[in-house]
């Protein structure tokens, strides 16, 4: 008879005791060692020309942050960028103190300085941006990848591009170049442009001011589209504020495009992020067919195609399985516009064809998709507590942008109390669109203009030129939370304001 202290037993024991000191803390019970972040400089070169822009490099050396699936968001910010710098984790939904928006409670990070982040993130397709001043149009962006259990089972290859625009111009110049003056001032013309006609009509709902010329705004380039509006009357509506010198995909030109190594066959889930600070995108799958599966990160039941919209700072997963081998451009094309970026899904030996801009300018970024979305896991149906209307307002010239009626900083708080549902109806009264972001909160699209639907969830909505959707969410994140358009520079001259909780000390 064996010793029942038997040697498998001593193995087992000594094996553990070997392998103990390399487990990870979690293994043991401990919190895992937070991770690293690093905002901070680099080199790129666009258009054959060198490019200083910032960046956000993880402990992996690659942008941003990727975690496990119920792996805590334990990240260390080291701010060596050599300015101030605060990062917003797009589309998570942390305690508001760790939301990286630049409210006095929670100032920018000064450089040289670390803080600490500790919260349980939300799975999806998220990503990062400097959300202090301009930096995110220096490209002080990165993704931000949470993985879900139930993706272990898919075994899909994963593939992130993301998207950029880019200018060797410096955003301040860009902001000068459409406001004219400064942000201020362009802001104080379009409220005394506001107050006047107010005493002929409504003073609580501002009319659409007369939007743009296309050569008087210095620097600036709008290529303007004629497209058919709901009813079938023809509607102006204006597109790209900025000229950019490039279109970047994972930080590449069309020129150059990032190879993408997949296998004869492969199956892909390709997690498309819009990073870009002022442009929207056709997303251009070519010859392949994906499925959408996922919007902002939320599930969402499946839509099939090969060419997608994708408003700025959306985000889009899409299931695609390789036919077989060969090389396979992913594009984006510019709306309104010919130019695209993209990258290049290769088998082994693939010959990787060159890639030229468009034929044809792309149309308008519209809702095409949204209106086929729907939730896999919709909000509870519960009526609404309060339903709000927000109207978008605001032009060309001067160039200032508000939510009903206010520009930001000078804006009146909403209030909401915690356990309300919420609804909200976003009126775009301008001849542009805007993609409407919500922090701290997800959001599901109930309505397109007046017509009902069980949409998606998300974290950032467009709304048409001169068009109406509904949005509910329920209110569960204390604190302060920023509404805004995700044009960086709509946001920055005015189009954002604040829902606030009661008891937040201000
Ligand atoms: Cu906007």
């Amino acid at each position: 008879m064996s010793n029942p202290f038997s040697r498998r037993r001593f193995l087992h024991t000594a094996l553990a005791a070997s392998v103990l000191p390399i487990l990870p803390d979690a293994a043991r019970g401990a919190p895992p060692a937070p991770k690293r972040l690093v905002a901070g400089t680099r080199m790129l070169e666009v258009n054959g020309r060198p490019a200083k822009v910032f960046g956000l490099t993880g402990p992996d050396g690659r942008p941003g942050i990727r975690l496990a699936a119920g792996e805590r968001f334990r990240v260390e910010l080291a701010n060596e960028s050599g300015a101030r710098t605060l990062v917003h984790w797009h589309g998570q939904l942390p305690p508001w103190t760790q939301d990286g928006f630049p409210w006095p409670q929670t100032p920018p990070i000064a450089n040289g300085a670390v803080q600490s982040y500790d919260y349980a993130p939300i799975p999806g397709t998220y990503w990062m941006h400097s959300h202090h001043d301009v930096q995110e149009q220096s490209l002080m962006t990165a993704p931000l990848i949470v993985h879900r259990d139930a993706e272990l089972r898919e075994d899909r290859q994963d593939v992130v591009l993301m998207l950029h625009d880019f200018t060797f111009r410096t955003p301040q110049e860009v902001l000068a170049g459409l406001t004219g003056t400064s942000v201020a001032a362009a802001q104080a013309v379009a409220r005394k442009a506001e107050e006047a006609p107010a005493s002929k009509g409504d003073a609580t709902a501002p009319k659409p001011r007369v939007v743009k010329t296309d050569a008087d705004v210095p620097g600036v380039a709008m290529p303007g589209m004629t497209v058919p509006a709901p009813g079938d009357t023809q509607m102006h509506m204006d597109l790209n504020d900025v000229h950019y010198d490039a279109f970047l995909a994972n930080d590449r030109t069309l020129a150059d495009p990032e190879i993408v190594p997949v296998e004869r066959g492969g199956r892909i889930r390709l997690r498309v992020i819009n990073g870009a600070s002022s442009s929207q995108f056709w997303v251009d799958l070519g010859e392949l067919v994906g499925r959408v599966v996922a919007t902002d990160g939320h599930p969402a039941h499946a839509v099939a195609g090969n060419r997608f919209p994708l408003a700025m700072a959306q985000r889009l997963d899409i299931l695609i399985d390789l036919p077989g081998a060969g090389a396979f451009p992913i594009l984006a094309q510019l709306e309104g516009d010919s130019r695209q970026t993209g990258i290049v899904l290769a088998t082994p030996g693939a010959r990787i064809p060159r890639i030229a801009d468009g034929a044809q300018a792309a149309p308008p970024v519209d809702l095409s998709l949204e209106a086929r979305l729907m939730a896999v896991e919709p909000l509870p149906p519960r009526s609404a507590d309060i339903v709000q209307t927000i109207v978008l307002g605001g032009g060309m010239k001067p160039y200032a942008w508000s939510m009903n009626g206010e520009y930001w900083p000078r804006v009146s708080p909403l209030m909401l109390t915690k356990g309300q549902r919420v609804e909200i109806d976003l009126v775009n009264r301008t001849m542009m669109a805007h993609p409407i972001h919500l922090h701290g909160h997800v959001f599901q699209v109930i309505a397109i203009d007046g017509q009902p639907i069980h949409g998606a969830v998300r974290d950032t909505l467009l709304v048409m030129p001169m068009g109406r959707v509904r949005i509910a969410f329920d209110a569960d994140n204390p604190g302060r939370w920023a509404l805004h358009c995700h044009n960086l520079y709509h946001m920055v001259t005015g189009m954002m304001t604040e829902f606030r909780y009661p008891g937040i000390v201000i």
